[in-house]
């Protein structure tokens, strides 16, 4: 470690020290599974729903929609509505990123090259398909979440959503194959609030 980092870990420790006295919290958490085996091969993005008279920035430091080893990555990507989008390319061959006709926002990057960064500001809640035109099986879901209250299901189907400000909320979910479902959910400071999904069924 060089000293100016020590320097700067040291002056920092006081800071850290004086936050164990800090008031209570100020934002609860949500924890959950989308309850069917689809769930725990294919992601789900889970987000909470608009709320009455909110808007959020977007965040300071752009989503990215990686492509790696020709998958997009992640595949699937929940975003702020109103975020840029980053697309680098990290593969040695070029791609031709594109949407699928059904997306909320269109695009079509053109073919680039390794290391190009190329970026899409999307100003409407719902998913985009993204696709590429050389690799006709790459395939990536955006979905762009009114709220900044989101997460990607894991393995076991479960997602976590913390800093949500007490209060009652529509959490849903959108996913490849399953039809999305709402569930009422009640948020309270320091607490965590638990939910399933269940009774989940495919898409028509
Ligand atoms: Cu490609």
């Amino acid at each position: 470690m060089n000293v100016a980092l020590l320097a700067i870990m040291m002056a920092v420790l006081p800071a850290a020290a004086q936050s164990q006295t800090q008031p209570e919290p100020e934002t609860g958490t949500i924890r959950g599974v989308l309850a069917h085996r689809i769930a725990q091969r294919m992601q789900a993005a889970v987000y909470i729903a608009a709320i009455d008279g909110e808007q959020f920035d977007p965040p300071a430091v752009n989503p990215v929609m990686d492509q790696v080893n020709l998958t997009y990555t992640p595949h699937v990507l929940p975003i702020l509505v109103g975020s840029t989008i980053d697309f680098p390319n990290s593969d040695e061959t070029r791609h031709n990123v594109y949407t699928a006709n059904s997306s909320v926002c269109r695009f079509e990057l053109g073919i680039y090259d390794t290391g190009v960064v190329k970026h899409v500001t999307c100003d409407k809640t719902g998913v985009i398909m993204v696709l590429c035109n050389v690799h006709a099986e790459m395939r990536g879901f955006i979905i762009v979440s009114p709220t900044p209250y989101f997460d990607t299901t894991d393995e076991a189907g479960e997602f976590v959503i913390e800093g949500v400000p007490p209060g009652t909320y529509t959490l849903t979910f959108e996913h490849e194959r399953l039809a999305a479902q709402e569930i009422e959910v009640t948020v309270t400071a320091g607490a965590e609030t638990y939910v399933e999904f269940t009774g989940l069924g495919r898409k028509r």
